[in-house]
């Protein structure tokens, strides 16, 4: 058998991580085949370990064969010790009516000290995803904070969008949604998002051509993919969390096993690419193998494409200046 992989989530505790570590010990994130140990790391808080507890004796009833060992922890210097994969889903979430800029300063400081655990104990290939929001500029932070490691090691989830309108798409277009190829979207996880579906094919056949229909795409489309968390807080009085777990699952599958050449969105910190600034994590087209991720090079941005492009950027230059004194 394989040895072990190191898993740490943060927020363990919380909605996501409930419906997240399950899958993680059943293998359905690094692969059947491979053995895992979780660290988790919740707020030293009574409550939030004493939940965590009561979350890891639930894990622990399911007898996951591929599950080596499941910890808690209070303090990510432990629960980053020697971890292959990092999940950063702790933060304070957005409830009804807040506005992402009031969660900024509040996971800057997080999102610092678990940047600099990861720097200090953490293995050197380490795969860091945040999914905790504000999630690119958390990422961004986090990678700042930890100098040592290559900042390629550090993502932003991109995935929940990315599936969201998949979804939407093979409903409009009355496909499956495994049949759509290589659609992306570009930007920060927010409702700034440009969700793109002008190189998407079905069966070889454009997408794009199949919908024929540009209102849809600026007054239906992209609105409905943007404000789909909002929608889902309304809905359900909370925020999106089997989804959310959903995707933060198919984004480390897909970077650590690969997409055998098909395009997938990270948010990744920029090389230059389609210029924008490098350094800002931000979401691309990539495709991964061999444990790493390659942007999708040399695609058209159409003057439609690149205001929403420019729109999104902005947005997270704003948030990057927001935090600037922080680090
Ligand atoms: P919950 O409030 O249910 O859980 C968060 C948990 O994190 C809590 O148990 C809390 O004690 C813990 N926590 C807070 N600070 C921590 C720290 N410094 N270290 C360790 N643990 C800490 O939120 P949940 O619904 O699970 O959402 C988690 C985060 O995901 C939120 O920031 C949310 O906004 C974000 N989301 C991101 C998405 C994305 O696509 N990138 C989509 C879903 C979700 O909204």
């Amino acid at each position: 058998t394989k040895p072990a992989m190191r898993v740490a989530v943060t927020g363990a505790a919380g909605q996501i991580g409930y419906s997240l570590l399950f899958r993680i010990a059943s293998g359905e994130m690094l692969g059947k085949d491979q053995p895992v140990i979780l660290q988790l790391l919740e707020i030293p808080d009574e409550k939030a370990q004493k939940a965590l507890k009561g979350v890891i004796m639930e894990v622990e009833d399911c007898a996951f064969p591929l599950l080596q060992e499941i910890t808690a922890h209070s303090d990510p210097m432990t629960a980053f010790k020697d971890i292959d994969v990092a999940l950063l889903v702790g933060a304070r979430p957005r409830g009804p009516g807040m506005e992402r800029k009031d969660l900024l300063s509040a996971n800057a400081q997080i999102f610092t000290a678990q940047g600099k655990a990861l720097n200090a104990v953490a293995k050197r290939t380490v795969k860091v995803l945040v999914v905790g929001n504000p999630a690119n500029t958390n990422a961004y932070i986090a990678m700042k904070s930890a100098p040592d490691l290559p900042k390629e090691n550090f993502t932003a989830m991109l995935r929940l969008d990315h599936n969201r309108g998949l979804s939407q798409l093979a409903t409009k277009a009355g496909v499956a949604v495994a049949d759509i190829k290589t659609f992306t979207v570009w930007g920060n996880h927010s409702p700034t998002m440009y969700a793109d579906y002008r190189f998407a094919t079905v069966g070889g056949k454009s997408l794009k051509d199949m919908i024929n229909d540009q209102d849809w795409n600026a007054n239906v489309f992209l609105p409905t993919v943007g404000k789909r968390g909002a929608a889902i807080i309304d809905a359900r009085g909370l925020s999106s969390a089997a989804s959310a777990a959903n995707a933060a699952i198919d984004h480390i599958r897909d970077w650590v096993l690969g997409t055998n050449g098909e395009w997938v969105t990270m948010g990744i910190p920029s090389d230059g690419s389609y210029g924008i600034p490098e350094g800002t994590m931000f979401g691309f087209p990539v495709t991964c193998a061999d444990g790493k991720y390659t942007i999708v090079q040399g695609l058209p941005i159409d003057e439609f494409s690149q205001a929403c492009i420019n729109k999104t950027l902005a947005e997270l230059e704003e948030e990057k200046a927001g935090v600037a004194h922080l680090l």
